[in-house]
C-alpha cells in the first residue's frame, strides 16, 4: 500500500524522511520513482491531473496538500474516492497571522497614512477604540474561528456568516442567505474565509459590498474569485469601500497590467497568508491515514457534493 505525492520535491524529501522515520508501512512514492500504480491507495497532490487519476485503480483517498480543495476536478474523480483537505497547525498559525496584520492595518488606517506618506503630507487620523470597530468574518470553519479566536484579545465587535448555525463565545453569528444583510450591514472590516464553491463564487460583490457600512474595508484570504474585481475597484472609486487588502486572485498570478497593482487602496500579497508547514503537515497526513485505516472518520474529510 502506497501513498502517490505529486508536488514541491522540497516538501516531498521531508515527507519521505517522515513518511520512512514514523510511518514506514505506508511506501511514499513520487512520480521519480519506479511504482506500480494499482499498489497506489493514496494521493496526497495539489491539481492532479484526469489522466494521472485514470491510472490509479487502487485509489481510495486524494489528500489536498493545501487547505483548499476547489482547484480539484471533481468528475475526473470516481465517487468512492474520498477527499481530504490539509487542516494542520502550519496553516492556521499563517493565517491567523496574516488576517491579524491585515485588520490591524486597516484598524489604524494604515492604507491612508501610506497614501499621506508617499505625498509627503502630515495627516494625523482620530483613533477608534477596538470595541467600536466591527469586525466580521464569513467562514466559521476551521481557519475562520481560529482567526476570530486571535482577534478576540483587541477588544474588536466580532460577528461571523456561515452556512448553517454556529455559537461562538463573544461573537454574534449569522448563517444563511437569511442573515446575510444583517451580518454584513455589522462589519467595518470584512473577512472572506469562505470556500469556493458554486454558492460563494463571486459573493464579494456589488450587491453584498454596498449593504457594508460606507467606508468599510474588506481582507480576502479566501480564493480570488469570490471576488468580483471590478465591483470593488467602483466601490472604491464611489468612496463607499476605503480599501481592501487581498491576497488571493483570479488568475494567480495576477497579470503585470491589472489595475490592483498600482491601486493605492489596495494592499496586495501573492497567495501567501498561510503556507502548509512541511513536518506538520506530514504528521497530520500520517495521522489521517491511520484513521481511515482504523475506520475511522479522517479530519477535515470534504463532503463532495457539497463542495467543501
Ligand atoms: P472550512 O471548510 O473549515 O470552513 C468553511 C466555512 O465556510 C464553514 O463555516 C462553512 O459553513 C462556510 N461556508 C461554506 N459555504 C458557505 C455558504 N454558501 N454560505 C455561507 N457559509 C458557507 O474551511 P477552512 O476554514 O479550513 O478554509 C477556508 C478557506 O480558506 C479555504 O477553502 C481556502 O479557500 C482558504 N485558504 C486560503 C489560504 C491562503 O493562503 N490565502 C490558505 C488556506 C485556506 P458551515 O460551518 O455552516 O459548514
Ligand atoms: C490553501 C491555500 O488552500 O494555500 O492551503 O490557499
Amino acid at each position: 500500500m502506497s501513498l502517490l505525492y505529486t508536488s514541491d520535491a522540497t516538501r516531498g524529501r521531508i515527507w519521505r524522511d517522515i513518511f520512512a522515520a514514523q510511518a514506514s508501512a505506508i511506501g511514499f512514492v513520487d512520480p521519480g520513482d519506479a511504482y506500480d500504480p494499482a499498489t497506489i491507495r493514496y494521493l496526497a497532490a495539489w491539481n492532479p491531473s484526469a489522466d494521472l487519476i485514470a491510472t490509479l485503480p487502487a485509489l481510495e483517498v486524494l489528500f489536498s496538500i493545501g487547505a483548499g480543495i476547489d482547484q480539484f476536478d471533481m468528475a475526473s474523480l470516481p465517487p468512492h474516492v474520498r477527499v481530504v483537505r490539509m487542516i494542520e497547525p502550519g496553516i492556521t498559525q499563517g493565517m491567523v497571522e496574516y488576517v491579524t496584520m491585515a485588520v490591524l492595518a486597516l484598524h489604524r488606517n494604515l492604507i491612508d497614512h501610506g497614501i499621506a506618506q508617499r505625498e509627503a503630507r502630515w495627516a494625523p487620523i482620530k483613533l477608534v477604540p477596538a470595541d467600536q470597530r466591527r469586525v466580521g468574518v464569513m467562514g466559521l470553519g476551521h481557519l475562520g474561528q481560529a482567526v476570530l479566536g486571535a482577534l478576540a484579545p483587541f477588544g474588536f465587535a466580532l460577528s461571523g456568516w456561515s452556512r448553517s448555525a454556529h455559537a461562538i463565545d463573544g461573537v454574534e453569528c449569522h448563517a444563511g442567505d437569511d442573515g446575510l444583510t444583517a451580518f454584513l450591514s455589522g462589519c467595518d472590516i470584512l473577512i472572506c474565509l469562505l470556500p469556493l464553491t458554486p454558492q460563494t463564487r463571486g459573493i464579494l460583490c456589488r450587491d453584498t459590498l454596498f449593504q457594508l457600512p460606507a467606508g468599510a474595508a474588506i481582507v480576502n484570504v479566501g480564493r480570488g474569485a469570490h471576488l468580483v474585481e471590478q465591483d470593488l475597484l467602483s466601490l472604491i472609486d464611489e468612496g463607499h469601500v476605503s480599501g481592501a487588502v487581498l491576497d488571493v486572485f483570479d488568475p494567480e498570478p495576477l497579470p503585470a497590467d491589472h489595475p490592483f497593482w498600482a491601486h493605492p487602496r489596495i494592499l496586495m500579497t501573492p497567495h501567501i497568508a498561510s503556507m502548509t508547514r512541511a513536518d506538520s503537515a506530514a504528521q497530520a497526513l500520517i495521522a489521517n491515514i491511520h484513521r481511515h485505516e482504523a475506520g475511522q472518520p479522517m479530519e477535515g474529510e470534504v463532503a463532495r457534493q457539497r463542495g467543501y
